[in-house]
C-alpha cells in the first residue's frame, strides 16, 4: 500500500510520461478557466524569463554561502540530460535541461538534521520559486517533483523533513524531529532556498509556490495556517491535515477487518461492494458511466450485497457487511456522540484492498512512536474513548493543521487551491470539505471566493488512479489567479487510457458538480457544464 506518494502538480502523472503531459497540458490549456486561452505550446514561454543565464562558477559559488542555522554541502552544475537519481526513485530524468544542484543541511534545534536541495535553472528561469511537498512520514527527497517543477522553469526545493525513510521510528525521544517534520522542516526550506536563489540570481523570485498532495497536502496546510509570507499560492492535494484523528479512524477499520477472521472482507469481494454501489447510485447523476459523481447523494446500503444462502463469492457474509457499513460510516466518539473524522465513499471499495491487511503505517506509527512511543505497542488495543483526548493533546497541532484561520495568509493575497479524489481510500474525501465548510465558517463566503478553491474529482483515488479523469493542471490555474487575477472556474481532468485521453470532464469548484448536458460524447468535457446541485 502507497501511503501518499509525492504528488505533483500534474495529479496522476508522477514524473514519467512527461510528453503525454505536455500533450495534456497543450489541451488543457486552451480549455482551462473559463475560456482563457493560450496558443503557445511551449510551457516556459509563458511566464516572462528573468533573462537571467549562468554559469557554473556561479553555481559553485554557493558552496561557501553562509546562512543562520544550515550549512551548503554541495552545489554543481548538472548538464542536461546528466542528472542520475538515487536508486529507487523513478526513471525519467534525460529530458532535464542544466541546472545548478545545491545540497544543504538544516539545523534549527540541536537536534535537527534537515536535508533538502534547491533546483535552479542555468538558463529560463521564470523568476518563480515551488517548493515540493512529501508524503505520509516523508523521508526522502522528492526527485520527481522537483525535476517536475524544474521543467516549467521554476527554482524548486525539496526536503526529507528532518529523518530518513517511510517510518516514523524517527519521533522516539526526538521531539524536536517531530517538529521538523510537522511544519519546520518545509518552513525553514523555503528560507534557505529563497536565500539560494537571491544569491544565485541577484534577485529574488516574483512568486513562491507550495504544492504536494497527502502529506504534501498537510505540509500545504500547515504552511498557510503558520507561515503566510512563505508562498504567495498553494496547492493542497488530498491533504491528510486532520492527521491525528484520521489516524483513529484508519487504525478503527484495521481493527474492524481483522479482530475476528469472520469481519474481514477478502479483496476478491471489494468488486461486489464497488458494483453494488454502483448500481444503486452511478446513474443517479444523469450518466451511467462508472462514476459516481456526487457521493454525497448517493445513499448505499452495503445490506444489499449480503448472501441470501450461504457464503459465495458473489455476495458478503453478515459480518463482513458489518465491516463495510464502518468503512462508509464516520468514526464518532463513543463518549460524546461527535465525529471524530469522516468515512469513506461509495465507489472507492476497489481501492480498499490496503486496509484489509493491517492498519497503513502512516496510522500505526503514529501511535507507536509519537503517541504511545512504544515500538511493540499494538493496534488492537487503540480505544478511541481512551485515547484521542491524550493524542490530541500530544498533537496540538505539531502534525495536524486544523485551523480555520487563514486570515494573514488570505489578507495578502494568498491562494489557496484544494483538490480531492472522491474516490479517495486513505484520506476520507469528506475532510476537504469539511475543511472548506470550516473557513466559509471563519472567513466568511466572500473572503473565500476570494482566496481559495475547492475540486472535488468524482472516481479519483488518492493523489490520482482510480475510474474517474484524474490528471489535470492545478499548478497553471494557481498561476492565472495569483499573478494574473484570473480565479480558476473549471479545470479539465483527463483519463488516460493505455496512454491515450480516453475520457474529458470539467472539475468544477466546489460546491458545484459537472452535470451532463443531455447531448454530444459524455467523453468530452464541453457537454458537461458546472451547476450548483
Ligand atoms: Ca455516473
Amino acid at each position: 500500500m502507497i501511503v501518499g506518494v509525492g504528488c505533483g502538480t500534474i495529479s496522476g502523472l508522477k514524473g514519467r510520461g512527461w510528453t503525454l503531459m505536455r500533450t495534456m497540458a497543450a489541451v488543457t490549456f486552451a480549455i482551462l478557466l473559463g475560456g482563457l486561452v493560450y496558443l503557445d505550446r511551449s510551457v516556459n514561454a509563458q511566464v516572462p524569463s528573468a533573462h537571467i543565464s549562468l554559469d557554473a562558477a556561479a553555481c559553485e559559488r554557493l558552496a561557501s554561502l553562509t546562512m543562520s542555522n544550515a550549512t551548503v554541502t554541495s552545489a554543481q552544475v548538472v548538464p542536461a540530460g546528466q542528472f542520475k537519481p538515487p536508486a529507487g526513485a523513478d526513471a525519467g530524468f534525460a529530458d532535464l535541461p542544466s541546472f545548478c544542484r545545491v545540497a544543504l543541511t538544516i539545523a534549527p534545534s540541536r537536534d535537527s538534521d534537515i536535508k533538502a536541495e534547491t533546483w535552479l535553472p542555468l538558463s529560463g528561469w521564470n523568476a518563480k520559486f515551488q517548493e515540493v511537498g512529501n508524503g505520509g512520514w516523508s523521508g526522502d527527497i522528492q526527485y520527481d517533483a522537483l525535476a517536475e517543477a524544474l521543467r516549467r522553469g521554476y527554482a524548486t526545493a525539496s526536503t526529507d523533513t528532518g529523518h530518513k525513510g517511510g517510518s516514523a521510528s524517527f519521533a522516539l525521544g526526538h521531539p524536536e524531529k517531530v517538529i521538523d517534520f510537522g511544519y519546520r522542516a518545509i518552513h525553514e526550506t523555503a528560507l534557505k532556498s529563497k536565500a539560494i536563489i537571491a544569491a544565485m540570481y541577484g534577485a529574488a523570485q516574483r512568486f513562491s509556490y507550495f504544492t504536494g498532495c497527502s502529506g504534501g497536502g498537510r505540509q500545504a496546510f500547515a504552511e498557510a495556517q503558520r507561515y503566510p509570507e512563505d508562498f504567495e499560492g498553494i496547492i493542497a492535494g488530498a491533504p491528510g491535515y486532520d492527521r491525528t484523528d484520521e489516524s483513529f479512524q484508519l487504525v478503527a477499520l484495521a481493527q474492524a477487518m481483522l479482530r475476528d477472521p469472520a469481519s474481514r472482507i477478502p479483496p476478491e469481494k471489494l468488486s461486489v461492494l464497488h458494483q453494488a454501489a454502483l448500481d444503486t447510485c452511478d446513474a443517479r447523476d444523469g450518466v451511467k458511466d462508472g462514476i459516481i459523481n456526487d457521493p454525497t447523494r448517493c445513499k448505499f446500503d452495503p445490506a444489499v450485497t449480503q448472501c441470501k444462502g450461504p457464503d459465495g463469492s458473489n455476495c458478503l457474509t453478515q459480518a463482513q457487511v458489518e465491516t463495510a457499513k464502518k468503512f462508509y460510516a464516520p468514526l464518532n466518539d463513543p463518549k460524546t456522540g461527535d465525529e471524530v473524522f469522516p468515512g469513506f465513499e461509495p465507489g472507492s471499495e476497489l481501492r480498499w484492498a490496503g486496509l484489509a491487511s493491517g492498519p497503513l503505517t502512516m496510522a500505526d506509527d503514529l501511535f507507536k512512536y509519537v503517541v504511545f512511543q512504544d515500538p511493540k505497542w499494538d493496534y488492537m488495543t487503540l480505544d478511541v474513548s481512551r485515547h484521542l483526548a491524550l493524542a490530541r493533546k500530544i498533537d496540538n497541532g505539531t502534525i495536524s493543521p486544523t485551523s480555520p484561520n487563514l486570515k494573514p495568509f488570505v489578507g495578502r493575497g494568498g491562494k489557496l487551491l484544494i483538490y480531492h479524489g472522491w474516490g479517495d481510500q486513505n484520506v476520507a474525501p469528506r475532510s476537504s470539505v469539511e475543511y472548506y465548510k470550516k473557513l466559509v465558517a471563519a472567513l466568511g463566503q466572500h473572503q473565500v471566493d476570494d482566496s481559495v478553491r475547492l475540486y472535488m474529482a468524482p472516481g479519483m483515488g488518492h493523489c490520482g488512479g482510480g475510474e474517474g479523469p484524474n490528471v489535470f493542471d492545478t499548478l497553471t490555474a494557481l498561476e492565472q489567479w495569483r499573478e494574473h487575477g484570473v480565479a480558476p472556474k473549471e479545470i479539465i481532468a483527463s483519463q488516460i487510457t493505455n496512454g491515450s485521453v480516453s475520457r474529458m470532464r470539467p472539475l468544477c469548484p466546489y460546491p458545484q458538480v459537472a452535470q451532463y448536458k443531455g447531448t454530444g460524447s459524455t467523453d468530452q468535457a464541453e457537454n458537461f457544464f458546472c451547476r450548483l446541485p
